[in-house]
């Protein structure tokens, strides 16, 4: 089996002991960050697949992600890269009733590594909690949102509609996850979607430039 081929395996089986030693067994075999990262989102999408087949239950889906999330960890150094340049402040969360933060922790780590200070709410993050933050940071100028299921697209809506109801200003709001569509983001007043988390980084610097 390749190593890409291990790791997959390894993240869909939940080995969160095994996954970290062989991600940095193929970082110092040469493989790019990008490929392993690449072959952990298969895992998670076959897991998925899984849980919609009903194959798989929340338990070994929690921690297929928990194994991912540590491989993730031993790639972040790597991904998040040279930091020196400052192009401001993002607040990122999850938003209230999801608990998803693998894709989030990613966006957050790839903006973070086009040089923004990042201020990273969680999961299940209020829209009175995302306010409250822009609030206490008014040098802000990117708020970046996470949804993962479609019953949490309205609470995305609600959170978008909630910070321009503040009347707060001086930002851009960037929506994204599985469920999110351009269409979406357009819908709820949104100023920018990105389809993953290396689009998300290019776009809001894009929408600070
Ligand atoms: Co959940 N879950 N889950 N889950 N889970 C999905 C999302 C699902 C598609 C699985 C399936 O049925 N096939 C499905 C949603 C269906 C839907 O709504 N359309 C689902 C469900 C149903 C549920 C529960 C309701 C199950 C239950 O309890 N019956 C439950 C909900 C809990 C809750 O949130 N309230 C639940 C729970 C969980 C766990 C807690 C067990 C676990 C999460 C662990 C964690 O995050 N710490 C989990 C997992 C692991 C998954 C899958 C398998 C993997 C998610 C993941 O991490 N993917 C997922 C199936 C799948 O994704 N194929 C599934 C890898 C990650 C890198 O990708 O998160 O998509 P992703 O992020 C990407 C992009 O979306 C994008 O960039 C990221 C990186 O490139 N992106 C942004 C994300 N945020 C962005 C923000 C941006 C821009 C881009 O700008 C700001």
């Amino acid at each position: 089996m390749s190593k890409l081929a291990e790791i997959k395996a390894n993240v869909e089986a939940g080995k969160t002991k095994v996954v970290p030693g062989l991600v940095q067994e193929a970082l110092d075999a040469g493989f790019d960050a990008k490929e392993i990262l690449a072959a952990m989102v298969d895992a998670m999408s076959v897991v998925g697949d899984k849980f919609s087949a009903g194959e798989i239950f929340v338990p070994e889906m929690l921690i297929a992600g928990k194994a991912m999330q540590k491989g993730v960890d031993v790639l972040s150094p790597v991904l998040a890269g040279d930091k020196s340049a400052s192009l401001g402040k993002c607040i990122i969360g999850t938003v209230k009733g999801d608990l998803h933060d693998i894709g989030k922790n990613l966006v957050a780590l790839m903006i973070g590594s086009t040089g923004f200070e990042m201020i990273d709410l969680g999961v299940d993050v209020s829209k009175e909690t995302f306010v409250e933050a822009i609030k206490e940071n008014p040098d802000t100028n990117i708020v970046a949102l996470s949804a993962l299921l479609s019953t949490t697209m309205p609470s995305m809506k609600e959170t978008v509609a909630a910070i321009r109801e503040s009347g707060l200003t001086g930002f851009k709001i960037i929506v994204g996850g599985a469920p999110i569509t351009q269409e979406f983001a357009d819908e709820i007043g949104a100023d920018a979607y990105a389809p993953d988390a290396g689009g998300a980084a290019i776009k809001v610097k894009e929408l600070v430039s």
